[in-house]
C-alpha cells in the first residue's frame, strides 16, 4: 500500500531538516516520538516502498563471471528477514549516512549553476545500524575470505520493488574488497538506533556502507549480486560523479563521452568535510553574549574509513586566526560532551575518547566560542582533520556538473555579527 506521502516516480520525497536542529543531537532520530515530523532526511528516486517482511527475501547469487575467482562455486542463497535476524552476528556500526548532493546549494550559489536537488547542509544523519555483516553473508554464500581473491570483483546491491525516476530498477555496487573488509563493518541493516527499520528508511533490510557516498547505501535491498562488473543501474554509470570540470553542460558531458563505461569513476568514498550548522544560513546574524562572544558549532565528517574526525578548527577573520574548536560527541539525544580536546584518538585518554576511536564512520558535532567586535560580511570557515591526516583544503571548493562532493572551507558567508 502506498500513500500521497510516499511520493511517486516521478516526484519522488526528498527533504532535510534544517542544520540547526540536525546538530541537536548525536545520533539523528528517524522522526519526533509523539508526532510524524521528520527529523532525518529523505532521498528518494523513486516511491517509498512499504514491504511485508514476512514474505521478504533477499537473494544472494553471482554471476558467471565471478565464478572461479572468490566464487568457486555459483551461489545461490535466498535469505528470509529471520534468517537475517537469526543465522548470523548482528553488528552494530555507528556512522554518517550522506547524500553525495550535501551542500550542493552552496557549490550553485557560490560558483556556477550545477545540476540536481538543492540541497542545503542537512542531506546527512548519523545513526545506529544494526544487521549481520555484509561479509558474513557473503561467506555463508560461498565468497572465499582470502583477499587476493577479491581483486576486480563487485558487490551489486539492488531494490527491484519499484521503478525510479531514470531506471527500472535502484541499484549500485561496491568493490568485493570493501565488502569483505572487516574494518570496513558493511551491514544489511535491521535496525536504526536500535528500533526496526523505518520503511522511509528502507525496511525491512537496507545495506549501510560506512564511509561511502549514501548512494550505495540501497534501502528495500532484494538481490545482491558479486560480479566482475560494477552495477549497471544509471545511479551507478550516469550519476553520482565528479565530472571534471570541461563537462560544463550535460550535453558538453554526453559529447566528450564522459559518462562512457569507465572513464569516470563511480563515487565511491566520502572527502572529509566540515560544516556550520549555527548559524544555519548565509547572510545570518550572529549575536555576542555578555562576554563578547559568539558560539559557532556544526558537524564534520571523515574521508572514507580514515576517522574519526579529530581536529575542526574555525577561522571568522578569512584564515587570519584558527580557533580550535570543542569536539562533542556520544551520549544522550541532546549531546553530552564526551572528549573536548579536540585530540581524540589520542594515546592514554579515557574511555570517552577511545570510544571516539571505536566510531571511526561516525561524525562529530563540534562547537567553539570566539570573542570578537560586532561586524559585517563575515565568513565563517571551518576544517577539519581526521585520524588519517586528511584535511580540507580547498576555501571555495571546486565546481562539478552535478555538483556532488562538495567541501569547501568556507562554510557561511555574509554573517553580521551584533
Ligand atoms: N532503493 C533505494 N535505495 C536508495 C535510494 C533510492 O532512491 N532507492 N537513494 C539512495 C541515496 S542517493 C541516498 S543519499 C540514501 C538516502 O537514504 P535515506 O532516504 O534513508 O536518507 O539512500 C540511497 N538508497
Ligand atoms: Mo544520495
Amino acid at each position: 500500500m502506498s500513500t500521497e506521502g510516499d511520493g511517486t516516480v516521478q516526484d519522488p520525497i526528498n527533504r532535510e531538516p534544517d542544520p540547526e536542529t540536525l546538530v541537536k543531537s548525536f545520533l539523528t532520530p528517524s522522526q519526533a516520538r509523539d508526532t510524524a515530523e521528520f527529523k532525518a532526511y529523505d532521498r528518494n528516486h523513486g516511491p517509498i516502498q512499504h514491504i511485508d517482511a514476512s514474505k521478504h527475501r533477499v537473494t544472494v547469487r553471482s554471476d558467471s563471471t565471478a565464478e572461479s575467482r572468490a566464487v568457486p562455486k555459483p551461489v545461490d542463497l535466498k535469505l528470509s528477514v529471520d534468517d537475517l535476524h537469526s543465522r548470523f552476528r548482528q553488528h552494530t556500526v555507528t556512522c554518517a549516512l550522506q547524500c553525495a548532493g550535501n551542500r550542493r546549494h552552496e557549490m550553485r550559489s557560490r560558483l556556477k549553476e550545477v545540476s540536481g536537488i538543492d540541497w542545503g547542509d542537512g542531506a546527512v544523519m548519523n545513526a545506529e545500524w544494526t544487521g549481520p555483516l555484509l561479509r558474513d553473508v557473503l561467506i555463508a554464500a560461498g565468497v572465499v575470505e582470502k583477499n587476493e581473491s577479491h581483486e576486480g570483483l563487485h558487490v551489486q546491491l539492488e531494490c527491484n520493488a519499484t521503478e525510479v525516476q531514470e531506471d527500472d530498477w535502484y541499484g549500485g555496487s561496491i568493490p568485493l574488497a570493501v565488502a569483505m573488509d572487516p574494518e570496513r563493518e558493511v551491514v544489511l541493516a535491521l535496525k536504526m538506533n536500535g528500533e526496526p527499520l523505518s520503511d522511509r528508511h528502507g525496511a525491512p533490510v537496507r545495506a549501510i556502507t560506512p564511509g561511502i557516498v549514501g548512494a550505495r547505501s540501497v534501502k528495500w535491498l532484494d538481490t545482491i549480486v558479486v560480479s566482475l562488473s560494477e552495477s549497471q543501474n544509471h545511479y551507478q554509470q550516469h550519476d553520482y560523479k565528479v565530472l571534471p570540470p570541461e563537462a560544463t553542460s550535460p550535453e558538453k558531458a554526453e559529447e566528450l563521452g564522459l559518462w562512457q563505461k569507465g572513464v569516470v569513476p563511480p563515487m565511491l568514498d566520502n572527502d572529509i568535510n566540515s560544516v556550520v550548522a549555527v548559524p544555519g544560513e548565509d547572510g545570518a546574524e550572529l549575536h555576542r553574549d555578555s562576554g563578547g562572544r559568539v558560539r559557532i558549532a556544526g558537524y564534520a565528517i571523515p574521508k572514507g574509513k580514515d576517522g574519526p574526525v579529530v581536529n575542526v578548527c574555525v577561522s571568522i577573520d578569512r584564515g587570519g586566526a584558527w580557533h580550535d574548536a570543542k569536539i562533542l560527541t556520544d551520549g544522550d539525544e541532546y549531546t553530552t560532551q564526551l572528549a573536548n580536546t579536540g585530540k581524540a584518538g589520542a594515546e592514554g585518554e579515557d574511555d570517552g575518547a577511545s570510544k571516539l576511536r571505536d566510531n571511526k564512520f561516525s561524525w562529530v558535532l563540534w562547537e567553539v566560542s570566539i570573542t570578537c567586535e560586532p561586524a559585517e560580511d563575515v565568513s565563517i570557515w571551518s576544517k577539519a582533520t581526521d585520524r588519517g591526516g586528511n584535511t580540507q583544503s580547498e576555501i571555495e571548493g571546486s565546481w562539478n556538473l552535478r555538483g556532488v562532493g562538495y567541501n569547501a572551507v568556507e562554510g557561511r558567508r555574509g554573517i553580521k555579527i551584533v
